[in-house]
């Protein structure tokens, strides 16, 4: 039985100016990698906190999923269903299964929180009188995370062998670093997040969504 083409939320004009570093990225990433065609509903910040979106994402945030009467909202979520429903992103082995998914966790609750952490220091508290020491705080936080996995990794490909849901979630998350350039201070972490940006599935999202961007450039959004 083949499922109902998913549709999935985006920003209509992303603060990230196209770098791909909004959720949506990750989804669209584990779609073209397991080859499931979808659609995109762009949505603007009103929209997203406006009724009929919150039906969907108890939250006002982008990304959403809809399959038919199936609706999801969480990019870790998203991103598990995909790659439980299609072949592709998840080992048959029970057992490999397992730890990919719990690479999957780990990156979500264990390396992203801290990432977050930095995106609240960079855009909400850019006026603080503590900002500065708070910053170094942060980010020697994420130092400490960086360099675990960067010594768990070490000279591998990927996490667990193949390339997996796993690999798609943890460099997601780590390309949120690079730009502030604590990524390259760990060479194999920022080697693991280049093999991963080159793999053709993530060159088709990344370029599906960059093209997002240019459109609302030239509506002057
Ligand atoms: N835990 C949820 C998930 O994983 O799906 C978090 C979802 C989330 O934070 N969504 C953000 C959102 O909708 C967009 S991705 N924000 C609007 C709101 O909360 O009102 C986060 C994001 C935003 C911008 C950048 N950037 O500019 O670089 C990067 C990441």
């Amino acid at each position: 039985m083949t499922s109902p083409r998913p549709t999935i939320t985006a920003f209509k004009a992303s603060p990230d100016r196209g770098q791909g570093l909004a959720r949506d990225m990750r989804v669209r990433w584990a779609l073209e990698e397991v080859g499931q065609p979808y659609d995109v509903r762009l949505v603007t910040f009103p929209e997203m906190k406006a009724p009929a979106h919150r039906a969907l994402h108890p939250f006002g945030q982008i990304p959403t999923y809809e399959e038919g009467d199936l609706v999801l909202f969480e990019s870790g979520g998203i991103v598990f269903h995909i790659a439980d429903t299609h072949a592709g992103l998840l080992p048959d082995e029970p057992k490999a299964r397992a730890r990919a998914i719990t690479w999957m966790f780990s990156a979500l609750s264990t390396v992203e929180q801290s990432i977050v952490e930095l995106q609240f220091v960079m855009f909400a508290e850019r006026d603080k009188s503590w900002h500065g020491e708070r910053q170094a705080m942060v980010h020697d936080r994420i130092r400490a995370r960086l360099g675990e996995l960067s010594d768990r990794l070490g000279d591998a490909e990927w996490l667990d062998g193949d390339f997996s849901a796993a690999d798609l979630m943890m460099a997601s998350v780590l390309l949120r670093v690079r730009g502030v350039g604590l990524l390259g201070e760990y060479p194999n972490l920022a080697a693991y997040v280049a093999r991963a940006e080159a793999r053709p599935a993530y060159k088709r999202a990344f370029a599906a969504q960059l093209e997002v961007f240019h459109a609302s450039q030239a509506q002057g959004a």
